[in-house]
């Protein structure tokens, strides 16, 4: 069932099974609310305004790029493209004023699917190509499904991601335990940008089975397997299912009110970050006639 309430600054649906009911709204189409079972999932705010302020990310889907472009710049075939820099001199989710601001269009599908289209002019904090991009969210039993899209008019860079966070058990995320499928994830420099060396899931970076958190990340696994990630926040299980590249592991640490530092993590699956500068990794570039697809499953137990 899909439901919509008109009544707040930014229209809400709840897209519903018989298992669980999920809230989104236009703006960023984020998801504000993932209520299973009786618990409430997900991070959001208690009234929609609050997402004007919202340094966080707390569930947008973030774009075009997601994570960080370091220097704000990449070459792509010969020409340099100088991105506005919002962290530092590096760019972080899209930059300043991205579509994370934005209203989204929102289609009703079906009775468990809703469709949330965004247009990204050229030029938009300096990516090149006139885009449309999209999520759609299926709702069914027990699993949430975003598929995102993606066209331009120009060769550009596209990696959206989802920045919901998670924490079914309240209190801090470093109780709750975690197993990721990486053998290995990226080395990044004090300002959290890619050196370009991979280094091997060990010691406090070994995910390999279930283990508690423990301490704080906000680090890029480079996944082995479509089975990303399986978290257990008490007695509910979150697993995430994505044919992308990789998974930003965030604990939270700068988590502002009403959340707090570690008062949820986010499993954002991804392209690598800095990707439009190394050729080497699996790449974000987009071209016109290409449709990008790519979806990410949050599986609740
Ligand atoms: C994650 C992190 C960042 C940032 C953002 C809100 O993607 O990688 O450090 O804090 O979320």
């Amino acid at each position: 069932m899909v439901t919509k309430d008109t009544s707040g600054k930014y229209d809400k649906y709840v897209i519903s099974s018989d298992e669980m009911q999920v809230s989104v709204i236009t703006l960023s189409a984020a998801v504000t609310d993932i209520l299973f079972k009786g618990k409430h999932c997900a991070l959001g705010f208690d009234s929609v305004e609050d997402y004007d302020d919202n340094p966080g990310y707390v569930g947008l889907v973030v774009g075009r790029y997601a994570n960080r472009i370091g220097g704000a710049k990449f070459t792509l075939e010969g020409k340099e493209y100088k991105l506005v820099p919002n962290e530092g001199k590096n760019q972080l989710h899209g930059g300043p004023d991205s579509w994370v601001k934005r209203v989204w269009q929102a289609e009703v599908l079906s009775d468990n699917v809703v469709r949330f289209s965004v247009f990204a002019p050229d030029g938009e904090n300096g990516f090149p190509g006139n885009m449309n991009a999209s999520v759609t969210y299926t709702v069914t039993g027990s699993t949430l499904r975003l598929d995102f899209e993606g066209e331009t008019d120009a060769p550009t860079v596209f990696a959206p991601t989802t920045h919901m966070y998670f924490n079914p058990k309240g209190g801090s995320v470093l109780e709750s335990s975690m197993k990721i499928n990486a053998s290995s994830w990226l080395q990044v420099d004090d300002e959290l940008i890619p050196t370009g060396v991979l280094m091997p899931c060990e010691g406090n970076f070994d995910f390999s089975s279930l283990r508690r958190i423990a301490k704080d990340y906000d680090h890029c696994f480079v996944l082995d397997s479509q089975d990303a990630c399986t978290a257990e926040c008490g007695d509910v299980k979150i697993s995430l299912k994505t044919d992308l590249p990789a998974m930003q592991f965030y604990t939270g640490t700068h988590l502002g009110e009403p959340f707090g530092a570690n008062g949820g993590f986010a499993i954002e699956p991804e392209f690598y970050p800095d990707s439009p500068n190394h050729p080497e990794w699996p790449s974000p570039v987009l071209r016109p006639g290409e449709k990008f697809r790519c979806f990410a499953e949050y599986i609740f137990e």
